[in-house]
């Protein structure tokens, strides 16, 4: 009797409008629809409406996936299981349902609360176009529209300034111009290193990007890269020479990072039209103080992004 109200207190407070620092309550939203989802990834994007702190509708994106499987834990999931269904049986070939207890199958839930339609965008499964974007393309069209349209950062300078995640820091260098945060990336659980994804966040912030670097920030990309891999290899046993350490163009938030996954990992955004490599991104430096201000660079568009129409309206596309 006396654990008997707990249960369901706490799924009243679940329910209640999603107050600073409460958890999101997943067992009130609306599904409006689902924005993508893959097969591959195990992974589902869904856009989502919870009742604002006024009670009006709000959105919400919810990124559901099924987490990688655990080495250590591959030996309880065969003997805990809860059932097991034969689905076909040819020759000496078999397959099975078979249904883990749920300590064992757990599924990652990333929110984003409230959401902006540009987030909708971000997750939304659309057509993609690829953009040669030269120097002067960048200083006309790019730059005014980042500069009026891009992502908040304030998700950025919580960290920076240890008023989010400070208990997730895997290494800092506090020196204001050439220093950095290392924390792991929201997008990895940290269960296992199959998957290793952790973020370099440089603490100056006057660079949006891969295009604003010169000569000038060859102590801050070297230090990222030495004390980012010392770092990992002393917490994770993961050496340099397995880690894939790069800048996105473009990336979504314009204050310079660096990704670092691990090389074996086929992690989203590392393809060729986006993942620029730190220890080349130094060496073009070195070859040449102003190689980002002139050089054109590619990358990808989603179908309707703003972005894309600006660069179709002057016939780049
Ligand atoms: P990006 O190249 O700007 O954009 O990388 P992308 O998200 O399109 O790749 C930003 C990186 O920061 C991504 O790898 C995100 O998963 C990660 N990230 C984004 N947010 C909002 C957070 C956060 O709040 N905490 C942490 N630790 N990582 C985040």
């Amino acid at each position: 009797m006396a654990d008997g109200p707990a249960p369901k207190r706490r799924r009243e407070e679940e329910e209640a409008a999603p107050g600073p620092g409460a958890p999101f309550p997943l067992s009130s939203v609306r599904l409006r629809r689902i924005l993508r989802d893959s097969a591959r990834e195990k992974a589902a994007f869904v856009h989502g409406q919870v009742a604002g702190p006024s009670g009006e509708p709000t959105d919400a994106v919810l990124i559901l996936e099924k987490t990688p499987f655990q080495e250590e834990k591959i030996e309880e999931l065969l003997r805990k299981h809860t059932k097991l269904e034969l689905q076909m049986r040819n020759d000496i070939y078999s397959t099975y349902r078979l249904y883990p207890p749920p300590e064992l199958s757990e599924i990652k839930a990333t929110v984003v609360y409230p959401a902006t339609e540009k987030h909708l965008q971000k997750y939304l499964r659309q057509e993609v176009h690829l953009i040669r974007e030269t120097w002067e393309d960048y200083k006309n069209i790019t730059l005014p529209f980042i500069q009026s349209q891009s992502f908040s950062i304030q998700w950025v300078y919580n960290i920076l300034e240890k008023k989010a995640e400070a208990d997730r820091i895997i290494h800092e260098n506090p020196d204001p111009l050439n220093g950095f945060v290392l924390v792991p990336d929201f997008k990895w659980n940290q269960n296992q290193l199959e998957d290793l994804y952790l973020i370099a966040l440089v603490h100056r912030r006057d660079v949006k990007s891969l295009r604003d670097l010169t000569a000038e920030h060859l102590p801050l990309l070297k230090n990222i890269l030495q004390e980012g891999k010392e770092a990992v290899a002393k917490r994770f046993g993961v050496p340099g020479s397995q880690l894939r350490v790069y800048l996105h163009y473009q990336p979504s938030y314009f204050h310079l990072h660096v990704h670092f996954t691990a090389l074996g990992y086929d992690a989203p955004g590392s393809s060729a039209e986006r993942a620029h490599l730190l220890e080349d991104v130094v060496d073009n430096l070195l070859l040449d103080v102003g190689y980002y201000q002139k050089r054109a660079l590619t990358f990808a568009l989603r179908a309707d992004e703003p972005l894309l129409k600006k660069f179709q309206e002057v016939g780049r596309v």
